[in-house]
């Protein structure tokens, strides 16, 4: 985290991205992803959850996941930050063979400000975030009062996903 780095001009909107692999070293890939969020130009982290090892949602038989949420300030627009969360990715190794296989990094963005977005490959809020612990845990974590347009705060939906198995490992 940088506080001290200047914003370039613009508005800076406050972003949420979920950070999740369950494939290779997942610490050391989560650990580098947040350091490139901070780097990203107009983009400072705000605040980093813990790392929660996570039983694989939709699929069985696959790893558990490392899972992880980052709060940050940027000035990017909705579409560019997509777009560069994918080219992160993609320098992480990923590899986008079947939809749920098991990945190296994947970086979804949750919430643009309070924004409502619904555009081919973008919807804001995440569609299913709301129904997922590995999601709300860490987020509930550094912004529980946090509003999921259409949802309410996230720490109330907590209660709603307590039987998935999620661990805080560090
Ligand atoms: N991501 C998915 C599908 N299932 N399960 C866990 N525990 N963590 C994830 O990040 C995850 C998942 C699709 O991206
Ligand atoms: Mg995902
Ligand atoms: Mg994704």
């Amino acid at each position: 985290m940088s506080p001290h780095r200047p914003l370039p001009h613009g508005n800076p909107v406050r972003a949420f991205i979920a950070l999740g692999a369950n494939l290779g070293d997942t610490a050391a890939a989560l650990d580098s992803a947040f350091a490139a969020l901070d780097a990203l130009p107009g983009t400072r982290l705000v605040a980093r959850s813990g790392l929660y090892r996570t039983a694989p949602i939709g699929v069985t038989g696959h790893p558990d996941y490392l899972n992880a949420v980052a709060e940050v300030e940027t000035t990017l627009p909705a579409q560019k930050l997509l777009n560069t969360l994918l080219t992160l990715e993609a320098l992480h190794g990923r590899r986008r063979e079947t939809e749920l296989a098991p990945r190296t990094l994947d970086l979804d963005l949750l919430l643009y400000g309070d924004a409502t977005i619904s555009q081919p490959g973008l919807e804001i809020p995440h569609p299913r975030m709301h129904q997922r612990a590995f999601v709300l845990v860490p987020l509930a974590e550094i912004a529980p009062d946090t509003a999921i347009p259409g949802h309410g705060r996230a720490a109330d939906l907590l209660d709603a996903v307590g039987d998935q198995r999620i661990e805080r490992v560090s």
